[in-house]
């Protein structure tokens, strides 16, 4: 099938945001005065649950925290991560990972539609909008987020609405993702994936990709589905 779409994640593919994200939390966890640090890599441990909430939620679990207490300090520490990721990520200066612009503009040239499928809330994705120093919101025509749908990656809702929005088949759209959460999750919409791993993914393995490549100018999107052989 002929590609017309394609579906983008967000964090670690469009931008290396998980710095942000990690010390975001640990500013949360410090005007708290709550005895957590994350380093990069427990961060790396963490990430395998998507979801800033619902990290956290395991987090506190697995500290010993009753599930009650747990879930309302999750739901607290998340809006404060939130706030101070708003304010870390709108101090500017955010530079969109290399390759992306020019995949971006490639597809533009060829016709191919673009969408966000991501599992971060819209609040942090216009806050990033907001901070890039390339503006590229007006890109996509279609934005589907954490806030919109009620199973985060892997599950596959977020790139069903996607493709729903886009009114596109699976088999005319690919995914452009950073993890094996987001693999999976496309994967299992039917759609094929490219994967351009990132800082916290690059010791994973990515099974079912069509094509793994370092920066996303390295796909050779001109040659059509061919390209999915790789660059
Ligand atoms: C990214 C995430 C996000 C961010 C935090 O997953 O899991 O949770 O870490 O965002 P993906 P929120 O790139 O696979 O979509 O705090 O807004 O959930
Ligand atoms: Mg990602």
């Amino acid at each position: 099938m002929p590609i017309r779409a394609l579906i983008f994640d967000v964090d670690g593919t469009l931008a290396e945001t998980e710095e942000a994200h990690r010390a975001a939390f640990n500013r949360a966890f410090s005007e708290r005065d709550l005895p957590y640090s994350w380093s990069e890599e427990r961060y790396r441990g963490l990430l395998e649950q998507t979801g800033g909430r619902q990290r956290l939620l395991r987090f506190l679990l697995e500290t010993g925290l009753a599930y009650d207490g747990a879930a309302t300090l999750a739901a607290d520490l998340h809006a404060a991560k939130n706030r101070h990721y708003g304010l870390i990520i709108g101090a500017g200066g955010v530079h969109l990972r290399p390759g992306v612009l020019e995949c971006l503009d490639r597809a533009r040239a060829l016709g191919w539609r673009l969408a966000i499928a991501t599992t971060t809330g819209r609040e942090n994705l216009i806050a990033l909008f907001r901070g890039l120093v390339t503006p590229i919101a007006d890109r996509f025509e279609c934005v589907v987020t954490g806030t919109d749908v009620s199973a985060l990656k892997p599950d596959p809702e977020v790139y069903v609405k996607a493709l729903a929005q886009l009114g596109v088949d699976a088999a005319e759209a690919v995914a452009v993702e950073d993890s094996v959460n987001g693999l999976v999750a496309a994967r299992r919409a039917g759609l094929r994936c490219v994967v351009s791993p990132s800082l916290y993914t690059r010791h994973q393995i990515f099974e079912g990709a069509a094509l793994v490549v370092p920066q996303l100018d390295q796909w050779r999107m001109e040659e059509g589905d061919r390209s999915l052989i790789g660059g």
